[in-house]
């Protein structure tokens, strides 16, 4: 809807109203419409102003729209009628003019943006183009490199980048509405020629073709897969190679190419799935409607090696008070220097002072006494772990939190060591913890409502996109991923190579395969578990028995490589060659092919020709049966849950939405007619025989993932 009034006299005022971000809906653009019509036919009215209420200005098109039989005025036309009105039309800017919303402010004559304000068309990250003129008005407003860069990245700009870049006219930090009112009196009758940007020439760099090419190869690098970012350069060298009508045209095809795509439904599909993880629920009833956080001032972090540093380093950028706790005296001054470092960097990215006042440090526990919440990040050890959780509970005030920040540890052992288990939740932090945006957010049988709220609460405020989950080994996501790496490993014993397995996955849109991966965050990490939990042999084992652990098929070869000190890149040797320790460009290693066939020999497999097809589908699909086994489980309340972990902590690429939406996308029934095939092949081999939550929602007609939670069927809770 838009409410139209009239101020100063002459200036007609235009208010968008669809809260929460005035979405450009049917009835808002009809709003505009009619409301245009009436300002322009009254003629007291010299000039408009077009603001939104709320304090934000315009989110863009209604992404809910998207999905359904679209009905109203179209935005392209009506943003053509704003621009070639004969009176001045000013935007108001203020909170946000993204997508659409920044189209139709290209529309208006001239733009004036709070101080505050943040502006940007990031329709790319909903597999999309700017498509009501964005990448024909930008790139003749600000040049083509500058609209290139926006328009494929979808980055949003502050106010002051805005002015800087001329994408507005005045930036304020007062009343945006009354100085836009001031503004369009002053310009009231004065020619607009100039501030029609579509009549305006796009200005042509010398070496467009050398600039066009540059872009393409980088979007292309960095897309994996993805269509949108390429589709916006091919627009953007529409406006700068057609006249502007052409070049709409050029603009409208690609728009329609991308709109009825498998990407941007999957990249909308995400964009909601983010923010449905914030409103969570668990199977015994806590919700986050009804569980209210503690307010949370002070915390603490035990333990200053790598995730602890950077735990810490998260909570004082977000401005809390942190008790940062190192026992061992040479650790603790190595953390002062290290989280001091990464402070003043992200205070120089950031343009603010560095948090360094919020951290006091101290060599001993006994310093936690205070704080509302403890998040315990010490080694990856139960014992060690216990010990430290008997401590806190006897130290910490009363009603103090105790997270712990383990990537698969059970919480309720750990919560069995404490007075008050209600208190405990797990915070599965991602390395590098200050940077990484997943936070998975582990309520045990005992954890009480207050206790998930406040932690997906300090997850939130860190900026975090925090994920719920339930109490099992792996959680969530490596959970997941463990049949995930399991099927790698078989298909290298079956006659694959960690290049042709990576290749694969890196061409479906991984950021890496899984071996580059496992080198990446070194191999001696799932060894150690494995180790724990008995998984290992003692000394490398021959016979029938090397290869089944507890009645399954089981590959000792990540293990048998670790016994060679090949721990990936931190030894310079893994899955592939370094040049040195630490180097990062993975080469193929001989030494790994000829361990493969002697291997193989061995254990009397023979290696057989394997292909892309049975790469992908045994990986993923063996991954996907276990997210739904997971769903089955409870563990996590829904697909969404599962498809955020994976996409923001596993590399999976966001224009394919997810794991579980990927397995709607491709057809329930297929992806169990493959598991089952593959099941039947190789019936030794775990995580293949389909579950049957998914046998269950193809006996259903295979629902659309929206539907899913009606046929999972609610499991009983502690809760
Ligand atoms: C486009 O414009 C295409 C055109 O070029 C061409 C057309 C021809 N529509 O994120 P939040 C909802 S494509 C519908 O939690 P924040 C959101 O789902 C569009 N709903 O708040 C949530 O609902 P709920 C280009 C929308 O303050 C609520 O608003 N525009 C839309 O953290 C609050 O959102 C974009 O890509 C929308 N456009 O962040 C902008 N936007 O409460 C997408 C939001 O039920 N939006 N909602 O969960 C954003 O990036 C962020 O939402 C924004 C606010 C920065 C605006």
């Amino acid at each position: 809807m838009a409410l139209y009034t009239r101020v100063s006299g002459s200036v007609g005022v235009i208010t968008l109203q669809n809260p929460p971000v005035n979405a450009l809906s049917a009835a808002v653009r009809q709003g505009i419409v009619d409301m245009m019509d009436r300002a322009l036919s009254e003629p007291e009215v010299k000039s408009v102003v077009i603001c939104g209420q709320n304090g934000k200005f315009c989110g863009g098109a209604d992404i809910k729209e998207f999905g359904t039989n679209m009905s109203g005025p179209a935005l392209i036309p009506l943003i053509d009628r704003i621009e070639s009105a004969a009176k001045p039309v000013v935007a108001a800017i203020e909170g946000i003019a993204l997508g659409g919303g920044l189209e139709l402010a290209l529309g208006c004559h001239y733009r004036i943006a709070h101080s505050k304000a943040k502006l940007g068309l990031p329709e790319v990250s909903l597999g999309l183009l700017p498509g009501a003129g964005g990448t024909q008005r930008l790139p003749r407003l600000i040049s083509i490199p500058a609209a290139l860069e926006l328009i494929t990245t979808g980055r949003h700009v502050t106010a002051a980048e805005a002015l800087q870049l001329g994408i507005v006219d005045k930036v304020t930090d007062r009343n945006t509405l009354d100085e836009a009112v001031k503004f369009a009196l002053s310009v009231a009758g004065k020619s607009l020629d100039l501030h029609r940007i579509s009549t305006n020439p796009c200005p042509h760099p010398p070496d467009v073709d050398a600039v066009f090419e540059t872009a393409m190869q980088r979007v292309r690098q960095r897309a994996r897969g993805a269509l949108a970012p390429v589709a916006c350069v091919q627009a953007v060298r529409a406006a700068a190679t057609l006249p502007y009508a052409h070049g709409m045209e050029r603009e409208r095809e690609l728009f329609k190419g991308l709109f009825t795509s498998g990407q941007a439904r999957a990249l909308q599909y995400y964009f909601f799935a983010q923010r449905a993880v914030g409103r969570w629920s668990t199977p015994g009833g806590a919700r986050w409607d009804t569980s209210k956080p503690r307010p949370v001032r002070r915390a603490a972090v035990i333990g200053l090696g790598t995730m602890g540093r950077g735990i810490t380093v998260a909570l004082a950028q977000a401005g809390l008070s942190v008790v940062a706790v190192e026992t061992n005296e040479k650790q603790l001054t190595e953390a002062k220097q290290g989280v001091s470092d990464m402070l003043e960097r992200g205070a120089r990215r950031r343009g603010v002072p560095p948090a360094l006042d919020k951290v006091i440090y101290s060599h001993k526990i006994q310093a936690v006494a205070d704080v509302d919440l403890v998040i315990e990040a010490v080694f990856e050890d139960m014992e060690l772990k216990k010990a430290i959780f008997q401590q806190l509970s006897a130290l910490c005030k009363p009603g103090t939190f105790l997270c712990t920040n383990t990537s698969g540890l059970d919480i309720d052992e750990l919560a069995a060591q404490t007075q008050n288990p209600e208190l405990v939740v797990g915070m599965h932090f991602f390395a590098p913890a200050h940077v990484m945006k997943l936070l998975e957010v582990v309520y045990g049988q005992k954890s009480s409502p207050q206790a998930v709220a406040t932690a997906m609460q300090i997850g939130s405020k860190i900026g975090k996109v925090s994920v719920a989950v339930g109490n099992c080994r792996g959680f969530v996501g490596n959970r997941i991923l463990k049949p995930y790496l399991e099927q790698a490993f078989f298909l290298l014993e079956e006659g694959a190579t960690p290049e042709l397995v990576d290749k694969v996955l890196e061409e479906f849109g991984f950021a890496m395969g899984v071996f580059r991966m496992s080198d990446l965050s070194g191999l001696d990490v799932g060894w150690r578990v494995r180790k724990a939990i008995g998984l290992v042999a003692p000394e490398a084992l021959t016979g029938p028995y090397a290869r089944v652990r507890e009645g399954h098929r089981y590959s000792p070869l990540g293990d048998l490589l670790c016994e060679q000190v090949r721990f990936g890149q931190k030894t310079g040797r893994g899955w592939y060659q370094y040049d040195k320790p630490g180097g990062r460009v993975a080469k193929p290693d001989p030494w790994l092919h000829r361990f493969l066939e002697e291997y193989r020999a061995q254990h009397g497999l023979v290696a057989r020709r394997i292909d892309h097809q049975e790469v992908l589908d045994r990986c993923l699909y063996a991954l996907i049966n276990e997210g739904f086994r997971i769903l089955e489980d409870g563990i996590a309340a829904g697909p969404e849950d599962i498809d955020v972990i994976y996409v923001l902590g596993y590399g999976w690429p966001q224009h394919r939405g997810g794991p579980m939406f990927y397995a709607g996308m491709v057809g329930l029934n297929k992806v169990l007619e493959r598991l089952e095939h593959y099941h039947q092949v190789h019936p030794d081999v775990p995580n293949l025989q389909p579950c049957s939550l998914l046998r269950k929602l193809v006996a259903s007609g295979s629902p659309p993932i929206n539907k899913w939670r009606e046929v999972i069927k609610k499991p009983h809770s502690q809760l």
